[in-house]
């Protein structure tokens, strides 16, 4: 894409790419030139110290050379590969996948999963979708729409598992990974090497293989077209959106498939005579912020153009996990304060355990009704995830601090967690 948007402009031929490559490709440098790219580029890069004092590269396509443009690194400096991941119809694939019987049927996930009960439609297989049922959808009015689907309960524990098996899969391909929601996911493949329909095929290969689901996946130069790719060739779809597609591409499309584009802002868009973003890219800022305010108006000017710098934000490990509880009356009672003990640690457990987590230093609080607080803490042998080992690690914590008021707060947190 780099090399190109390199010889249209080196052509100058007139159009999205002219000059607006240039500028992007300052930006995006920014964002992603690690150390070992600004060495690499070496002379390349210089100080655009008027306007941005950030490193920028001298764009003018003749000062980079030919080795630079040839190489897969200077697709990698100049424009992000963003991969969005969308699962298909992911709870009722799930039921479709554990029992066969259901594959190729009307198929509705919701609540309790009785249709004649209060609750809505998580989500529904294909077929079902051809009856006009959908997601947030009251059960009942599925059931009116189609009483011969089947209807099942929402079981969020096993989606979760599977959900975790994909971003185990993805976490294989690049650390570079933002977890959207318990189906989807936005990964940077920008230093990866092979090709986006190589790497999208692999992806769809290996979730196919451990899980027997399909997904849809979009990659762009950013998370905004990404992620409106993923969704254009559902079920089973894989779309690439480069920066010269944007015309053809997304400006048919209506308003409502720009993130942040809600129900309300699509009717206000309409009553301006806005249907598609297209129609959105040919008003101008002033009148944007005019209506739509300054950080808005800016953003849907961007976003109709294709233009979206937002980072991924890959998840932080949490660094511990605790709970304390506050008494209605301040505790004297030794044996009230150990119970109660016992009951937080077993919920820090829990919760350490079902996130995958276990931890290797234990801390007990102490707040006495004056608000004086205490805190002792332990270190453990080994990581652990065992209540047993740390409700002794507590208890020893515990007995270090004299108690000699009545007690306000008692709280316990487990830190240094790693996972397992
Ligand atoms: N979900 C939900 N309630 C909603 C929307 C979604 O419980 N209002 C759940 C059920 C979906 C899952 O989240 O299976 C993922 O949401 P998606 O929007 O990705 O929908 P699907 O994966 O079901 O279908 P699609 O193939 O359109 O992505
Ligand atoms: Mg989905």
């Amino acid at each position: 894409m780099l090399r190109r948007n390199f010889q249209r402009n080196r052509t100058g031929k007139p159009g999205l790419g002219e000059g607006f490559t240039v500028k992007r490709t300052k930006f995006e440098l920014r964002k992603v030139a690690t150390p070992f790219h600004k060495e690499w580029l070496g002379g390349y890069i210089s100080r655009n110290t008027k306007r941005t004092r950030q490193p920028t590269v001298n764009c003018e396509p003749d000062n980079l050379s030919s080795h630079a443009c040839n190489s897969h690194f200077a697709t990698v400096l100049f424009m992000r590969r963003i991969l969005h991941i969308d699962m298909d119809a992911f709870f009722a694939s799930i039921e479709q996948q554990r029992r066969p019987e259901l594959a190729g049927k009307p198929l509705v996930i919701g609540g309790k999963g009785d249709p004649t009960k209060r609750g809505v439609v998580s989500t529904a297989s294909y077929e079902a979708r051809k009856f006009g049922i959908h997601s947030a959808m009251p059960l009942r009015t599925a059931y009116k729409l189609c009483p011969d689907a089947v209807f099942l309960p929402v079981d969020y524990k096993d989606y979760s598992r599977v959900s975790k098996m994909i971003k185990k899969i993805l976490r294989e391909f690049t650390p570079i990974i933002e977890e959207a929601g318990i189906d989807e996911a936005f990964l940077d493949i920008s230093e990866i090497r092979n090709g986006s329909e190589e790497i999208a095929k692999e992806i769809k290969k290996r979730i196919k293989k451990e899980t027997g689901l399909t997904c849809s996946i979009g990659i762009a130069p950013n998370k905004l077209l990404a992620k409106i790719a993923s969704d254009m060739d559902k079920p089973d779809g894989l779309t690439i959106i480069a920066e010269e597609d944007i015309e053809h591409s997304i400006w048919p499309l209506p308003v409502r498939k720009l993130r942040g584009v809600g129900p309300k802002n699509t009717a206000y868009l309409k009553e301006m005579g806005i249907r598609t973003i297209g129609e959105l890219a040919s008003i101008s800022l002033n009148k944007l912020i005019e209506r739509f305010g300054k950080s808005y108006g800016r953003y849907l000017y961007d976003a109709s153009r294709g233009i979206d710098d937002s980072p991924i934000i890959v998840h932080r490990e949490p660094k511990s996990s605790g709970r304390e509880i506050t008494f209605q009356k301040d505790i004297g009672n030794i044996q009230i304060l150990r119970k109660t003990l016992v009951e937080i640690t077993k919920q820090v457990v829990k919760n350490i355990r079902e996130r995958g987590y276990k931890a290797r230093t234990v801390t007990v609080k102490i707040r006495f009704s004056d608000f004086e607080t205490h805190t002792r803490a332990k270190s453990l042998y080994e990581h652990t995830d065992s209540f047993e080992d740390i409700k002794r690690a507590a208890f020893d914590c515990l007995n270090r601090i004299e108690l000699k008021k009545k007690v306000r707060l008692i709280g316990i947190r487990v830190s240094k967690l790693e996972k397992w």
